[in-house]
């Protein structure tokens, strides 16, 4: 019997990680594809096995039947672990929760030594020699894909003449680590069977599914280590065989959405024009995200995509200077990067981009080019930036170039997520073996400062992620890195020394510490410009107090059908819709967001009273409705109360010219447009 065991995408988080939402962002509730197709080669050679999702323990220890349990995550898990009865525990493994692993496979050695450990994935492939030389209890790595490694691996375990004949693994040999030459990429995926999905709990309530389309990148960005991992020979499954695959998931699990898993999904044209033309032909209709290098698409190509499907794409773009564009080996055109995001955002499509800083030689220039990329980007409502601190992946080209010149400096990049408190025995491992966990140390910035570029990070993402249009205001104004320097004086000047991380900047401190700064430093200013930025703070501050009152912003419910038609009943008792939060602004609010949108002057803006409807859709997206002067005095009206034969009454009073139309009947239409956009739902009149 073999345990195959996930690699964490979530560690120990001591307790700060409190919802089923942040647990799920952190990939909690997601399909462990790597074991998942492992074991579906095995269950086609019969070979017994089970799975055990570390992610989804973490779920339900975050919220689920064992939510508190006693002393944390790891002792939950090694209970978990141990329990488990198997000859052979494999363990998938990458940068971010590697400590974990050794320390959990460790615990699984203690309980059952008889048994093999065996670790795989990108991380273990990377550093294989170096974790079999220091941690006895791992006994061998597969590297690289390991589909038709593992079996092979399994059977020589019983073997006398031992495990030198199987290719790409490192293991132990008369006490010494030896390593057999790697195995070949696998050359044809369709041969793959499909992961088995069926062995995962969750499926059934996933609103989308992950599925891998191919493996491999023809490009060689030093930072990153897909390229080392799954080699350089671009690989796709064929079209019929990954819609075979899409029809085959909605049949058995009711989803038309997918992720396409591969890092560089349109590095060949053509065969993407294939997919989407095949999709346009298959009978059923898929939506569908996924990765691709900004100079791998065009215009014509991200149309096909989005007609074919296509609603969110991941661009790489790692940093706005195209002096480091050319240094970190990514070579991208940042004018055409513009472009295609522009493009994409055109089509709908989510573009997430996402930028890193901190490589070697990046200069104050360099990053200033980054940033200002991230802020151009916002202005597109469709598109989502990162912003990421650079971590030295192992194995990658930056990790062999600084080797031995790694510092720790106790900053934790995003990139080496493990929360905001690392795990003191985590720790421990890590300094004790810096050459197997690089991606924890830094490589040597000599023009930036890592303090002040993981604040940065931390200021960017969560000011853009809770205030994003007052955030591009302030960048119009005075761009955001002078905002940054002039927010962290202020901060220091009337705030007490707080440590200023990741957990200060999802607080609810720090946005209420930003907007007493905002008003308090930029309000004096007689500059037109600042129309932006005062109209959206009123936006943020009426927003906060409702935030702290606990009335914004649960999802707004969607009347239900039969509320839709209750207008026509004059006995009827309109309320503005739970969830809709109305914000009484004095400026065009619709108009500074099309300035900023657009980078027109705005000077012309009208200052006049207006009220906006604000409401979160489910999925978190917040949307923004400007109200008609009549809206917004009718909806004023809709206080949960009076009925809409008052309210046609009152009706005639609200706007110049309305006399001339019959109050019931104009008052009825106004009230179930309010109703159609979601604002409005009617009660019953009261008996
Ligand atoms: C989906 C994904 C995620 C999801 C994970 C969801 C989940 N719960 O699994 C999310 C978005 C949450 C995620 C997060 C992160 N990710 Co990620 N992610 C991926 C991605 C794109 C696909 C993974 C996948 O499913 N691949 C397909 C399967 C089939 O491949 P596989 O998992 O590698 O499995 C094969 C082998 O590894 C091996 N294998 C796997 N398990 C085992 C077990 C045994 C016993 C054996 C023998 C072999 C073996 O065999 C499998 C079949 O050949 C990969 C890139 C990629 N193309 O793989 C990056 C990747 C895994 N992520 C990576 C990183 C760095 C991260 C982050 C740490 C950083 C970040 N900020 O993005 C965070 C995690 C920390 C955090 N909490 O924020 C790196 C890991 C690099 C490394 N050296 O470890 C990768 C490789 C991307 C890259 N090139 O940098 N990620
Ligand atoms: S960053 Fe993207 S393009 Fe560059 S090597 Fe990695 S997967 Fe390939």
């Amino acid at each position: 019997m073999v345990c195959l065991i996930s690699a964490p995408t979530v560690t120990e988080f001591e307790g700060t990680v409190t919802s089923r939402g942040q647990a799920a962002r952190l990939g909690a509730d997601y399909p462990p594809l790597g074991i998942l197709s492992l074991a579906a080669v095995l269950e086609e050679k019969g070979i017994a096995h089970q799975l055990f999702d570390l992610n989804r323990l973490f779920y339900e220890w975050v919220c689920g039947d064992n939510a508190g349990s006693e002393g944390g995550f790891f002792p939950l898990a090694v209970r978990e672990l141990r329990g488990l009865r198997a000859n052979v525990y494999g363990f998938g493994t990458i940068s971010s929760s590697y400590p974990l692993t050794v320390r959990l496979a460790r615990e699984v050695k203690r309980a059952h030594p008889e048994s093999a450990i065996v670790f795989g994935g990108p991380q273990a492939s990377a550093v294989d020699v170096e974790t079999l030389e220091a941690f006895p209890f791992v006994d061998a790595v597969v590297r690289g894909e390991a589909e038709e490694i593992l079996p092979e691996l399994l059977a020589a375990l019983g073997r006398a003449d031992g495990l030198g004949g199987v290719a790409g693994i490192t293991f132990r040999r008369n006490g010494r680590v030896a390593r057999t030459p790697d195995a070949p990429a696998l050359p044809d995926l369709d041969r793959l069977p499909m992961p088995a999905y069926h062995l995962w709990p969750g499926m059934e309530k996933r609103r989308a599914v992950p599925l891998e389309v191919g493996r491999g990148c023809p490009f060689a960005c030093t930072f990153c280590s897909t390229s080392q991992f799954f080699r350089r020979r671009f690989r796709l499954k064929t079209p019929t065989r990954v819609i075979d695959q899409m029809k085959a998931l909605q049949q058995a699990y009711g989803t038309a959405t997918f992720h396409l898993v591969h890092d560089t999904f349109t590095a060949v044209r053509a065969q993407v024009v294939e997919f989407c033309h095949a999709l346009a032909g298959c009978g059923s209709e898929f939506d569908w995200t996924c990765s691709a290098r900004t100079d791998c698409v065009d215009e014509e190509l991200l149309a096909l995509m989005a007609k074919a499907g296509c609603t969110g794409i991941f661009f790489g773009i790692e940093t706005g200077s195209a002096r480091m564009q050319r240094a970190i080996g990514k070579g991208l055109d940042l004018d055409h990067a513009s472009a295609a995001i522009r493009c994409a955002a055109s089509h709908r499509m989510r573009a997430t981009i996402s930028l890193i800083t901190g490589f070697p030689d990046e200069t104050p220039d360099d990053l200033r080019g980054s940033v200002e990329f991230i802020m151009d980007s916002l202005r597109f409502d469709h598109v989502q930036p990162q912003f990421h601190l650079l971590a030295p992946l192992a194995g990658t080209a930056l990790d062999q170039e600084y080797r031995g010149r790694l510092k720790w400096d106790g900053i934790f990049s995003d990139m080496a997520f493990q929360g905001w408190r690392q795990d003191s025995a985590d720790r421990a491992l890590i300094l004790e073996h810096p050459e197997i966990f690089p991606n924890f140390y830094a490589v040597p910035t000599a023009h930036l400062d890592r303090s002040y570029l993981m604040e940065l990070r931390d200021f960017v993402m969560y000011g853009m992620a809770r205030f994003r249009w007052l955030v591009v205001a302030l960048d119009r104004h005075s761009g955001i890195l002078a905002v940054f320097d002039r927010w962290r004086a202020w901060r220091s000047g009337h705030r007490p020394p707080v440590r200023v991380d990741g957990e200060y900047h999802a607080s609810d401190a720090f946005r209420s510490d930003f907007l007493e700064f905002v008003a308090s430093e930029y309000l004096a200013e007689d500059d037109v410009e600042l129309l932006a930025v005062a109209t959206l703070l009123e936006y943020e501050t009426q927003f906060e107090r409702l935030h702290q009152r606990g009335t914004a912003l649960p999802p707004a419910c969607p009347p239900a059908p039969e509320d839709a038609h209750q207008a026509a009943d004059l006995e009827a008792v309109p309320r503005v819709t739970p969830g809709v939060v109305l914000l009484h602004l004095s400026a065009d609010y619709e108009r500074v967001i099309d300035c900023l949108r657009s980078n027109r002057s705005l000077r012309g803006v009208p200052r006049h009273p207006v009220v906006v409807a604000d409401r979160q859709l489910p999925g978190g997206r917040v949307e923004v409705l400007q109200l008609s002067p009549l809206s917004a005095a009718l909806i004023e009206l809709c206080d949960g109360v009076r009925t809409v034969r008052e309210i046609a009454t009152l009706f005639p009073r609200l706007g110049e010219g309305l006399d001339r139309f019959p109050p019931e009947q104009a008052c009825r239409f106004a009230l179930n447009e309010l109703a159609q956009q979601g604002m409005l739902v009617f009660s019953p009149a009261a008996a």
